[in-house]
């Protein structure tokens, strides 16, 4: 062992037996050389004393979350605006589209998490998610972001949250593939904070003997990896102000919505949302909320049944609005957040972690064993002084895959895409053909870099062929 590494693991051995956590040391002496140097970098990281605070609230405990009294529905952008908004939301995608011709708009997906529900090997942007060329994630949104580019004779850069689990991968799938012809001057790829797994009794699981069971700290870990990255600053260097913030897994994100990006600037806002209405009052998905004049967040699991189908006068649900995770975050907002050291509550899930025993035998365990910690980025959303909701129509932006089979699916991404390529042909007057029961009775994909809307779609309305019955078509 080297002479270094010998004083860093003394150090290191004594900080763990004052918070309890030797243990993760036990097998360090049957480790390589390199491993052990690579496990004292890793032990280095680890920051102790906010560890000791998280697992006497989180891992020991389950707190409940506790709602105040009075939690109201909050104020909405509705889809179609009302004539007293007509003028606004015009003004809005004026203001918008200028933002984004001045190269103020990045774009930004969080890409860090782990895909397990979706049994993928590899990073979840290399998932193939179109129904005609199996287009990966990553290309659909880099044809987005391409696309816009020329639209708006713009600067985009496009900032990639990875994690420890894919960084590397992610870097070698943009290589591999050119950068989706995209400069890779502006794509910035960093990678996210990581957060051991606990037992029940707050011991950190080793997942090998000279290994931490480390797993990405939640999208919520975002906000601080942007700064902490480097990224903010080459954000400001290259004049951006506006962060279109993105989920990996959804083909269909407008990612450069000037209307979306407009009423958030000319609002003045510093991180806004767009919703979706549930389709369902209990749908898994986060509740938009007003808890003391703020937009906030509940979780499904944390807004009580009575609440979420409490109904207005009119029939509608009074939380009717649900978070697709699609924000627009101002570049100062995240610069504050970190100056002003913030921090996000934690959420605790229990999962099965494999790991090392005390005898040092490696366990996959056959029911939850671990507590993971996260956080999440809408729990951001109080701690700006104004937020903005924008309404969208799910069925245009909203196609997610993230479990092999059943809902949110590849196979009912790709129904979707499907759907909506139909419906924007259809208002392009082309006529799509359908079954009996109304469904698409063709396979249609459309690439971004022939119709980034259906407005342009019906522009291109002379390039389209005649559609028959059971072909597919890539309008490409
Ligand atoms: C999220 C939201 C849900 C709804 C839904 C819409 C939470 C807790 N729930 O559910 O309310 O908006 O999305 O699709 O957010 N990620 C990272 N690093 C991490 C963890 C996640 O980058 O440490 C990324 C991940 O790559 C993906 C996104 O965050 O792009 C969503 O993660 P998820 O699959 O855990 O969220 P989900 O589907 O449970």
């Amino acid at each position: 062992m080297a002479q270094e590494t010998r004083k860093d693991i003394g150090n290191i051995v004594e900080k763990l037996t004052q918070h309890g956590q030797q243990h993760i040391t036990s097998f360090f002496e049957e480790l390589s050389d390199p491993v052990q140097q690579e496990f004292v970098e890793q032990l280095q990281e680890l920051d102790l004393p906010l560890i000791d605070k998280l697992i006497t609230k989180y891992v020991r405990n389950n707190p409940q979350v506790k709602l105040p009294g009075e939690i109201l529905p909050p104020p909405v952008y509705p889809i179609k605006p009302r004539p007293e908004l007509e003028q606004k939301y015009q003004q809005a995608e004026q203001k918008g589209r200028q933002l984004i011709s001045e190269g103020k708009v990045a774009a930004f997906v969080v890409a860090g998490g782990m895909g397990t529900r979706l049994n993928f090997d590899g990073p979840k942007g290399c998932f193939p998610a179109t129904p005609i060329k199996a287009k990966s994630l990553f290309e659909v949104f880099a044809e987005i972001i391409l696309a816009a580019k020329k639209r708006y004779a713009a600067k985009i850069p496009w900032y990639i949250m990875t994690s420890r689990a894919n960084h590397a991968a992610t870097i070698q799938a943009f290589e591999q593939n050119n950068y989706y012809s995209l400069n890779p001057e502006s794509v910035i790829m960093f990678e996210q904070g990581m957060m051991p797994s606990f037992d029940p009794q707050g011991k950190i699981l080793l997942s090998g003997k000279g290994q931490l069971a480390l797993s990405p700290d939640g999208h919520g870990g975002s906000l601080r990896a942007l700064y902490k990255s480097g990224a903010i600053a080459d954000m400001q260097q290259r004049g951006v102000e506006q962060i279109s913030y993105f989920q990996v897994d959804n083909p269909l994100n407008q990612i450069i919505d000037p209307l979306f990006i407009g009423l958030h600037a000319l609002d003045q806002a510093q991180m806004s949302s767009k919703a979706v209405i549930k389709c369902e009052p209990l749908e898994r998905v986060g509740n938009f909320t007003l808890i003391n004049g703020k937009v906030t967040v509940i979780e499904y699991s944390d807004l009580p049944s009575e609440m979420a189908t409490r109904k207005n006068a009119d029939g509608s649900y009074v939380f009717e609005l649900g978070s697709i995770a699609i924000h627009v975050i101002q570049r100062q907002f995240v610069e504050q957040l970190n100056r002003d050291g913030f921090s996000l509550p934690w959420h605790r899930a229990v999962k099965k972690v494999p790991y090392v025993d005390a005898a040092g035998n490696f366990v996959d365990p056959t029911e939850p064993n671990a507590v993971k910690l996260e956080t999440f980025v809408f729990d951001a959303l109080p701690l700006a002084e104004k937020s903005i909701i924008l309404a969208i129509d799910r069925d245009e932006e909203f196609a997610p895959i993230k479990n092999a089979a059943g809902s949110d699916s590849p196979a009912s991404s790709q129904r979707l895409q499907i759907d909506r390529a139909a419906r924007w042909l259809e208002k392009a007057r082309v006529k799509v053909p359908r079954q009996k029961d109304g469904s698409v009775d063709a396979v249609l994909e459309i690439s971004p870099l022939f119709a980034l809307d259906q407005q342009e779609l019906i522009e291109k309305r002379q390039q389209i062929p005649p559609l028959k019955p059971g072909q597919s078509y890539y309008l490409g």
